[in-house]
């Protein structure tokens, strides 16, 4: 292939046998099923470099043209997550009152969630995904990224997926609307608030709710 740009080689090469391709996507598809939403956390921390690597995990994601439109604010500070806990409940209150259908809350109900958010206090490290619609150039132009929601996605699901395969737990949070995490972070103009990510362990007498994920003739459709 003739380019003005650089290419290097590229290998990740397992070479893997047929049978180990099966029985490994088997333990891949077994470990990540384990996978749930936690919004019971225990209050024990771990290493700040944990969370630095589980970022930049999340960071290798693939992105439009590669801009890698994302930023990754993570509160630890016990005043911050206070600051962010009081603000995402006084909208959370206000939607669960008034801004949510009653469809919505009814299809909410298996998941027993109401306008209180302890865990933004209680967990140990809060991750506040930004996405960046566009970045400044020098001089102060404006340069559009791509695909912004869809990089952003993948990036929180690397993200997840990281934090999970190390046995700690995540939860996808989105009080609604999230403006007050622009403020309280002090985020520029370019960046909005994506997803809330609470990381840290399980409570001792955490629990799930009982759902059911749906099954291959539900989600997978063949044309051979
Ligand atoms: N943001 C609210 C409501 C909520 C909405 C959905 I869609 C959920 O899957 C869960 C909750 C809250 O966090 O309670």
């Amino acid at each position: 292939m003739e380019s003005e740009h650089n290419h290097i080689s590229y290998s990740n090469a397992l070479n893997l046998s047929e049978e180990k391709l099966i029985a490994e996507s088997e333990d891949i598809l077994l470990a990540l099923n384990k996978r749930r939403s936690l919004r019971f956390f225990s209050e024990k921390s771990f290493p700040a470099e944990v969370i630095e690597n589980l970022v930049m995990a999340a960071s290798t994601a693939p992105s439009g043209a590669n801009k890698q439109p994302w930023t990754f604010c993570v509160v630890s500070s016990p005043e911050l997550k206070k600051q962010i806990r009081i603000a995402a409940e006084e909208e959370e209150r206000i939607s669960y009152e008034s801004r949510m259908s009653e469809e919505w809350k009814e299809d909410l109900k298996p998941f027993a969630t109401d306008w209180q958010k302890p865990f933004l206090e209680i967990a140990p490290y809060l991750i506040i995904v930004f996405k960046r619609a566009y970045e400044f150039e020098i001089g102060g132009k404006k340069h559009q990224n791509y695909y912004v929601n869809e990089s952003v996605g993948l990036a929180c699901g690397f993200l997840l997926t990281a934090i999970h395969t190390l046995g700690l737990v995540a939860l996808t949070h989105t009080p609604s609307p999230m403006d007050f995490l622009t403020k309280i972070l002090n985020r520029p103009a370019n960046e909005r608030p994506f997803l809330l990510i609470p990381v840290g362990y399980p409570a001792d007498e955490a629990t799930v709710p009982d759902i059911r994920r749906k099954n291959k003739e539900e989600v997978l459709i063949w044309y051979k």
